[in-house]
């Protein structure tokens, strides 16, 4: 009998990501899913066109949002429904800590990013190719002490490099962030960070030829995750 499992397994999953300088919510289940090393088709929609994304993202997606997660049959909208899904389908690549404490702490980092930070990401919206410096109101700095805060406390608990040891989920929900932070001229310092945990925050990626194809501009994504202090 052919199960919905093994019809899945039969072709490639495609995701479908929105334009890449701008869709945080892109980046992070796209990062989960470069991890797992599973052969992927993207799908790009280019976002902030009047009228003509929003058609088109509803041709792929319930939520007329992406990111989307197509499996065989299977449709899965939204970032972290996508992260989780990965992490079952593919166990072996451990997107969650393998440590039970530590993955509930993952689980409530990103969920924390998920549904909340939303003065910061409104005032600051991820944009790549950008360069300015911004004065960030009184809401939007107590949600950059915040994160301060939690990537201390991850980094202080696991020991890093990531923020959880090894690196995970978390970690792909907060790379958009460490972005924002170099685009708008945020220092960490100015914010909370005496350094103590060691390098902030690892939220990133490292392994090399991450990036088979073309590169995207998702590289420069990640390495602001590896600089932001
Ligand atoms: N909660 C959703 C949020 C998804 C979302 O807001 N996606 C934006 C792009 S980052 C979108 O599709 N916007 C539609 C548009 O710009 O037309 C998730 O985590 O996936």
């Amino acid at each position: 009998m052919t199960t919905r499992h093994d019809i899945a397994q039969e072709s490639a999953m495609e995701i479908v990501i929105g334009t890449q300088k701008w869709s945080s919510w892109s980046l992070r289940p796209w990062l989960a899913l470069k991890r797992t090393g599973a052969p992927f088709k993207e799908t790009l929609i280019a976002l902030r066109q009047v009228g003509v994304s929003e058609a088109e993202i509803s041709q792929h997606s319930p939520s007329k949002l992406v990111p989307v997660l197509k499996d065989g049959d299977l449709t899965v909208w939204d970032s972290l429904a996508i992260c989780e899904y990965l992490a079952e389908r593919f166990p072996e690549a451990r997107l969650w800590p393998a440590d039970q404490a530590l993955r509930a702490l993952a689980r409530s980092a990103a969920a924390e990013m998920h549904s909340g930070f939303a003065s910061l990401r409104g005032e600051c919206p991820m944009e790549l190719e950008t360069r300015k410096s911004v004065a960030i109101s009184e809401a939007t700095q107590k949600d950059v002490r915040k994160i301060v805060e939690r990537w201390t406390q991850l980094l202080k608990r696991s020991g890093g490099p990531f923020l959880l040891g090894e690196w995970s989920i978390a970690d792909a929900f907060y790379t958009p962030v460490a972005t924002r932070f170099r685009t708008y001229g945020i220092h960490l310092s100015d914010h909370g960070d005496t350094g103590a945990a060691g390098p902030m925050p690892s939220a990133c990626w490292r392994r090399r030829n991450s990036w088979p194809g073309k590169p995207p501009p998702w590289r420069e994504a990640v390495s602001a995750a590896r600089q932001v202090r």
